[in-house]
């Protein structure tokens, strides 16, 4: 019996082309159409961001995924084109034997490691932008405190010239409050071990490191209530480590701060927070060692 190659009905092969060509142009299409901040198909499963800095966070996130589906709706097409172009038409034939074709070698090394480098430099583009903090204007900062395994939120030299905090408590979820429309500065610090400061609304998250100080800005644009939690695996409670972030007006920040002072929660310096065993003891001011300075 002898073998023969498969034969190409030229007109199917060309058909089929253009259905590919078609396909991977009309689902580009219907990604980049269907980018926007709305809904959540159309952040791609992203939180809304509430913050000016979590916009270029969505960008990233939606550009890649654009140029990822692209890739992947020409990889499939291509898949797919190769088992119907080149599938066996008869019991007796065998298909046609490539052992390499150097152009599409050289193309599927080096197109990947373009789309490496430029998806490196967007991610550095981004980070630098978000994370930017030479000529941007802070309006407060905040001493986030995260200690086992409980936040300290201080609010240096708010009333008085003191600093004011808060701390959670026990089964009391601490609120972190921050005007809209306003930059503040998030400065992180750890008395024991390795935390992490984020909120999904932000788009942003941070290391909270003993004896490495980080920080971070936002620029609030939405009035509202975010949750936000420890991203480290820290303890026994880690789970525990959850707050509030409470986006108000500027009015009613400083009408929170007042009430805070009022209630006794200041101190002279950014404070480091009571430890877990203290904090359930409860919110009152007078358990806790003001002495203990997070700076
Ligand atoms: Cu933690």
């Amino acid at each position: 019996m002898s073998l023969r190659l498969p034969e190409r009905p030229a007109g199917a092969a060309r058909r089929l082309r253009r259905l590919m060509l078609a396909s991977a142009l009309g689902s580009s299409l219907i990604v980049l159409g269907a980018c926007g901040s709305d809904s959540e198909l159309e952040r791609l499963g992203m939180p809304k961001p509430v913050t000016v800095e979590g916009e270029h966070t969505l960008d990233l996130w939606q550009g890649a995924w654009i140029a990822a589906l692209v890739t992947g709706v020409i990889v499939w097409g291509l898949i797919f084109y190769a088992i119907w172009r080149f599938r066996r038409r008869h019991e007796d034939e065998i298909p046609v034997q490539t052992r390499y074709n150097l152009p599409l070698e050289i193309f599927y090394t080096v197109f990947p490691i373009i789309m490496v480098i430029v998806f490196f430099d967007h991610t550095i583009r981004v980070q630098n932008l978000v994370l930017n903090d030479e000529n941007v204007a802070v309006d407060n900062t905040v001493y986030v405190v995260g200690q086992k395994w409980q936040w300290t939120f201080n609010y240096p030299e708010a009333v008085d010239g003191e600093n004011v905090f808060a701390i959670g408590a026990g089964n009391d979820i601490p609120t972190l409050v921050i005007p809209v429309d306003q930059t503040t500065r998030f400065e992180l610090r750890s008395p024991d071990v390795i935390h992490d400061f984020g909120v999904p609304g932000f788009l942003i998250k941070m290391d909270v490191m003993p004896g490495q100080p980080n920080h971070f800005q936002v620029t609030p644009k939405e009035l509202g209530t975010y949750a936000g939690k420890c991203y480290e695996l820290c303890g026994a409670y880690h789970s525990r480590m959850l707050f509030n972030v409470t986006v108000v007006t500027q009015e009613e920040y400083e009408a929170y701060l007042e009430r805070q002072a009022a209630a006794g929660f200041t101190s002279e310096k950014p404070i480091c927070g009571p430890t877990y065993a203290e904090a359930q003891v409860g919110l009152d001011p007078d358990d806790v060692d003001v002495e203990e300075v997070c700076e």
